[in-house]
């Protein structure tokens, strides 16, 4: 199957899932637990969601592995094969609090490269998808190479634990820029970059079903997404990450480098 079927069908999947995430928007008895704090939330849609893409992976790629954020481990201990990536909900306090700014993300990876990823932006409807070779699309519409500039000429989005825990880097990047925007959905921020309204995305450590999907897409756009120390993402652990068009990129790497 070539990387444009697997996404065409793939697709029908993340919008079911839309839809799906929708509704579940008015059910006032939604089950929500804590998973290591209070800021950090599961509910019953995170595990519902998850099981509906695992349920139409096996169906249609039985020897495809899967690491999911819900609990799906297969035995994966290298890149190598197929693996997918899920997120069912990414910004599921955003989901609880806001009923908004949460997305779903998906990620087809063969040997350690991104060929296949979705991020859907629900509430607005936008589906984003990254197909190897073909480029990144929104919806219909392609999206557009995004022109090298540096920092101090757009905005910077930081995940929220760089406010919290990593003050002084935070503020000397903030300053070098026009200012900082937080959305709280690390596939969302991912997108903010994609789509050229922040020039650059700065996180603390996040794990693989954070980060995959806006890789593959980055990556198939010509951006520059590497770890803190300007190093290749390793998707079997939590990465440190920085995404931006290379010369932006190249600036915040070297604070880092610095600090
Ligand atoms: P999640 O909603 O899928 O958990 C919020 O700043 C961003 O960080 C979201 O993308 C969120 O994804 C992620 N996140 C939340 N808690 C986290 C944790 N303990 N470790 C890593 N990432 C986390
Ligand atoms: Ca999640």
């Amino acid at each position: 199957m070539t990387y444009g079927a697997i996404a065409e069908l793939a697709k029908q999947w993340v919008e079911e899932a839309g839809d799906l995430l929708r509704e579940s928007l008015s059910n006032q008895s939604l089950k929500i637990e804590e998973k290591t704090n209070a800021s950090d939330l599961v509910t019953e849609m995170d595990r519902s969601i998850e099981a509906f893409f695992v349920e139409k992976i096996r169906e249609h790629f039985p020897h495809h592995k899967i690491f999911g954020e819900e609990g799906t481990y297969d035995d994966i201990t290298d890149m190598s094969g197929f693996i997918w990536i899920i997120d069912p909900i990414d910004g599921t306090l955003n989901y609880v609090k806001q009923k908004s700014n949460f997305c779903s993300m998906i990620a087809l990876f063969e040997d350690g490269e991104g060929v296949v990823s979705f991020i859907n932006d629900v509430i607005n409807n936008d589906i984003y998808m990254g197909v190897k070779g073909h480029g990144v699309f929104r919806n219909d519409d392609q999206l557009k190479p995004i022109p090298d500039h540096s920092i101090n000429e757009g905005l910077i989005a930081i995940s929220t634990k760089m406010v919290t825990k990593e003050t002084a880097i935070t503020q000397e990047l903030v300053n070098d820029t026009l200012g900082v925007r937080l959305i709280g959905s690390a596939g969302l921020e991912m997108i903010q970059v994609l789509t050229n309204r922040v020039s650059a995305y700065v996180t603390n450590e996040l794990n693989a079903w954070d980060i995959a999907q806006g890789y593959m897409m980055a990556t198939e756009l010509g951006l520059s997404f590497t770890t803190r120390e300007g190093k290749a993402v390793n998707l079997l652990t939590k990465n440190p990450i920085v995404v931006a068009n290379p010369k932006a990129h190249q600036e915040i790497i070297s604070k880092f480098m610095k600090e």
